[in-house]
Formats: structure tokens, sequence, C-alpha cells
């Protein structure tokens, strides 16, 4: 009896020991077949992953030596039975700046050298990732609560890409996701080893992006909207102003307005008639302000312009004032995280030996829908 008792224990164990991994295995998301002929840049990826569509993304990237990887088309559509509607035509981090407390070194990483992405490894890719090209990896996750309303809700999903720029000692995570319900995500995330020889200098890591959304075609305005509070009135309101009096210039990110950046195409009304946007959200730590120019403001528009790429010229791009109110503008967005060395970055094992890394520290932005639904998506 006793032997019988153990052998069906043991097969008990054996299951139970198997379940997990089974189940672990079917939690990855399924990836939407991709259609025959398409680019090799091109990523399709419908929502729910694996279930009949209600709504999807086409994208394409690119990358390069001294860019990292970049979006080069952002395309959504709200329902299997309507076109796409383009929502970018390029994002990318024009550089990354990285200045030292003491003034010295202040790096220019995509500009100032020439650093290439990282090959995925099998580490990148974890249990659901694959590698869409060698220095690429797709995921497709689930987000966690899309909404709750009690014992209802929905959980949300996201299509990311990311790769990892080499930047000599340190690593940099570029990272875009594209999320169901027409939201885009932007982050950079800063890791690997402290610069050897100022392993415990503070620093800021800046993402300086560049955005240029064609919200169903180039011709788009751009508004800047702020909370008005006071602390004498129980009121409070909101403004949407014409972005820098509708001219080419900067805006500040005021924390106690919540400031934020709309791209509306004034032509193009969802079936309520509301004109459809996409709203510019920071996600910020705190904003940072050096003795270079570009860096004394957020958030700089331009009209586009093909032989405009430098970040660090942004005062010269925006000195001729052209119109940003019906022209194909181009949003430029500094986001950062300041890093003051800590034991957890590693430590020195010997007098000039450095051994560890910094833990991946992130900052960006949001892109997300104004009215571009008629009413909540994934909403019975
Ligand atoms: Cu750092």
């Amino acid at each position: 009896m006793r032997a019988l008792n153990t052998l069906l224990l043991g097969l008990a164990t054996t299951c139970a020991l198997a379940l997990p991994a089974a189940a672990q295995v079917s939690r990855c998301l399924s990836a939407t077949p991709q259609p025959a002929g398409a680019p090799p840049n091109q990523i399709v990826q419908d929502f729910p992953a694996g279930s009949t569509a209600q709504t999807g993304w086409r994208i394409t990237y690119g990358r390069g030596v001294a860019e990292g990887l970049y979006i080069t088309s952002a395309e959504f559509r709200r329902s299997p039975s309507e076109p796409y509607i383009t929502v970018l035509k390029e994002a990318r981090l024009a550089d990354i700046f990285a200045p030292y407390d003491p003034g010295q070194p202040r790096f220019f990483d995509l500009t100032g050298f020439n650093f290439a992405l990282v090959p995925v490894s099998t580490v990148d890719l974890g249990a659901c990732g694959t590698r869409v090209d060698p220095v690429v990896v797709k995921e497709i996750r689930d987000r966690e609560m899309l909404w709750k309303n009690d014992t209802a809700g929905k959980r949300g999903q996201e299509l990311v890409i990311w790769a990892t720029l080499d930047a000599s000692n340190y690593n940099y995570i570029m990272r875009y996701a594209f999320q169901d319900d027409g939201t885009i995500t932007f982050r950079i995330g800063a890791t690997a080893v402290n610069l050897p020889g100022h392993e415990l200098v503070p620093h800021t890591h800046d993402g300086l992006w560049k955005i240029d959304v064609d919200l169903a075609s180039p011709n788009n305005k751009v508004d800047v909207v702020r909370r008005l509070q006071s602390e004498n009135s129980f009121q409070a309101n909101f403004v949407v102003q014409p972005f820098n009096g509708g001219v080419e210039g900067y805006e500040d990110w005021v924390a106690d307005e919540f400031t934020e950046v709309r791209i509306t195409n004034p032509n193009v009304t969802n079936a309520n008639g509301k004109p459809i946007s996409y709203d510019l959200k920071p996600w910020q730590h705190g904003v940072p302000r050096h003795f270079e120019p570009f860096s004394h403001h957020d958030f700089w528009v331009t009209q586009y312009d093909p032989t405009e790429t430098l970040y660090q010229d942004l005062p010269n791009y925006v000195s001729n004032r052209q119109p940003i109110t019906s022209n194909d503008a181009v949003i430029w967005f500094q986001t950062s995280t300041y890093h003051i060395p800590r034991d957890e970055d590693g430590t020195y094992v010997s007098p000039n030996v450095w051994r560890g890394v910094a833990l991946t520290m992130y900052s960006g932005f949001d892109l997300k829908p104004r009215n571009l639904f008629n009413t909540t998506p994934y909403y019975p």
C-alpha cells in the first residue's frame, strides 16, 4: 500500500511539475502572421493577439550605426473593416546627451560617436520574445488592466520592439510600444557600466527625441494644453492654445500645469464630428537645464525639413518662425533621468577595478489618442 501511495504521489508530483511549465509557455501572446511579401522591416500586429481582430498596428522600423532603433512609419486601425490611419511618419532619438555634473565630460552618444546596436542574445528574448532582425527584439505583451469596473475588466496588450545601443561602457535600451488602444509609448533606458574613472560622478541621461506625427495627413496643427489652477480658488480650468502662437519655437513643461502637446488633424473627424488628435504626455522625473541652449526648453516644434536632423541646432531651426498651424510639423522633446551613483551600480573590488552594472533607468513619454475612437475601445 505504501509503495502504491508512493507511486501515486510520484505521478502527482510529476504532473504538478509539468503543469506550470506548460501554462507558462501558453502565456506568450500570439504574433499576427505577417502578410506574404511584406517588407522585412514591417510588423503587423492585430489585437487581441491570437483572437478575432479588433484593432491593429502596421509599423516599419529602421536601424543604423549612430542612429540606433527608430520608427519609419506607424499606422493604426480602429477596426478590421477600416483602412489604416497614419500616425507616425518618423520617430527617433535624434541624440542622447550625457553631461557630467562637474562640467566635463559631456557626451553626445549618437552624433558624437559611431555606436552600433548590440546583437540580440537569448537573455534578451526572455520567454516570449522573437528576434525580428539580428539586433531587434519583438514582444507581444500583456500590459495589465486596460480598464476595470468592479468585477468587470479587460487586460491590455501591446506590440513592443526594442534594441540596445552599445555606447562604449554604457548601454541604452531604445523601446517603442504600440498598444491595443492606439497609444504609443517611447522609452530610453540607461544601463551597463558607469564611466571608467568617473564611476561615482553624477550625470544625466537625456533622450533627445524627434517625433513627426502625420495624423491621417502631414497637415496637422500643434497646440499646447495647460491646466490653470490656483491655491486661492476651488476652481481650475484648462486652455488649448496654438503652440508658440502658431509658429516655430518652443514651450516648457510646467509641472503644475500638466503641460501636454496636442497634434490635431482639423480636417478628419470621428463619428461624433470631433477632429482626431494625439496628445504627447510627458512621463517626467524632472527636466534637464544645461549650459547648451537646446536644453533650455522642453518642447520645440519645427516645420518639417529633411535637412534638419541635429537636436543641438534647434535654436537655429526655429529662428525663421515658419508657421506650424497647417503644415507638416515636427516635435522635438527631451526626457531625462538624473543618475546619482549608488552602491547598487557596483563597487571597487580593488582601487582601480570596478565591478557591477547600473540597473536600467527609463525616461520617456506617451502618445495617446484623443477623439480617434467614437467611444471607449475594448468595452462591451
Ligand atoms: Cu548613468
